[in-house]
């Protein structure tokens, strides 16, 4: 098993909705290590470069506009395989295809407001977690 880290952003709606804590508490009881965190209002330019891979979609703009709607929890967490365990927490982008009990399912009402972001490989975890962290503000978590 390879110690991986992955980014993870608790969205607008989510944030809205006090469930912060309820979030946080399903990484750590998953054995995911939060090593990084703070919480931002992205800018429309911020929440544009970070989905620049779905610029040409028809969602985009509707996508920048609800990530710039409100404050939003970014973290680093780290753990076994954490790219694909956080993706298993978060359960499917439409909640009404998530698995019950995953993030989605639990506290997100579409796909356009689906509660939580995270990383979709090794590769743009990397991208993501540069994106929005310095190297001195993620942690090394011995214990
Ligand atoms: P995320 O990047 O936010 O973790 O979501 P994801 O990997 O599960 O899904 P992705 O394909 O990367 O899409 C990013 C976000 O765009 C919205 N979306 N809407 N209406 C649609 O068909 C559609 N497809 C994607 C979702 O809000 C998704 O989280
Ligand atoms: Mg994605």
């Amino acid at each position: 098993m390879a110690i991986e880290r992955t980014f993870s952003i608790i969205k607008p709606d989510a944030v809205a909705k006090n469930h912060i804590g309820a979030i946080y508490n399903r990484f750590e009881s998953a054995g995911l290590k939060i090593i990084a965190s703070k919480m931002v209002h992205l800018s429309k330019e911020q929440a544009e470069g970070f989905y620049a891979e779905h610029s040409a979609r028809p969602f985009f703009g509707a996508l920048v506009s609800f990530m710039t709607s409100g404050p939003v929890m970014v973290q680093v967490l780290e753990g076994e395989n954490a790219v694909l365990a956080n993706r298993e927490i978060m359960g499917a982008t439409n909640p009404a295809e998530a698995a019950r009990g995953t993030l989605r399912a639990d506290y997100a009402a579409s796909i356009d407001e689906n509660a939580v972001h995270g990383s979709d490989a090794v590769e743009s975890a990397a991208r993501e977690i540069a994106y929005f962290f310095s190297a001195e503000e993620v942690c090394q978590r011995t214990r």
